[in-house]
């Protein structure tokens, strides 16, 4: 039995992957990418549930239904991680440890991207290698829970 189950949480627009915009998201589906983690996750012998939606809110309250139920959170919030005080607050609020991944490195990209409401209450943030980022995400928060749970 594994020890840790990890929620996949990744926000709005992200259900378009791999059907818009290659040249700056790549090929890859969220399917793609997903399947690619529970791979990952089988290697690194831990459980996920995979969550996308375009609502601040279905997001927030999936973080909080996280208590109790997961030990980790991935998160690409999307546009959100710009904007959204209520999703930093909600993983503030239940405590869970978070790693922040994004597919660009949204410091080579327009001034607005280059704050993120997350990064700071995160363990740690990684962005600009595609779909790999969520894969080393999902490594390191793996890691990080094997050193504190
Ligand atoms: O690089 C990332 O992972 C982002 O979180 C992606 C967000 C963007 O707002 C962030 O600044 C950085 C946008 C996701 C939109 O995804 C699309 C995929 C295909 C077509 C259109 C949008």
């Amino acid at each position: 039995m594994s020890k840790f189950s990890i929620l996949v949480l990744n926000g709005p627009n992200l259900n378009l992957l791999g059907k818009r915009e290659p040249t700056i998201y790549g090929h890859l589906t969220l399917e793609d990418i997903n399947k690619m983690l529970e791979d990952e996750a089988k290697k690194l012998n831990v459980r996920l549930f995979c969550v996308q939606s375009n609502h601040e809110g279905v997001l927030v309250d999936s973080i909080h239904n996280a208590l109790n139920h997961h030990q980790g959170i991935l998160i690409n919030a999307g546009a959100y991680t710009h904007t959204s005080v209520a999703i930093r607050d909600a993983l503030a609020g239940v405590a869970i440890p978070v790693v922040e991944v994004h597919l660009s490195n949204i410091y080579r990209r327009e001034e607005f991207r280059h704050h993120s409401y997350i990064a700071s209450i995160a363990i740690g943030q990684i962005s600009g290698f595609g779909a790999e980022s969520y894969r080393l995400g999902l490594q390191a928060l793996v890691t990080e829970l094997n050193k504190v749970l």
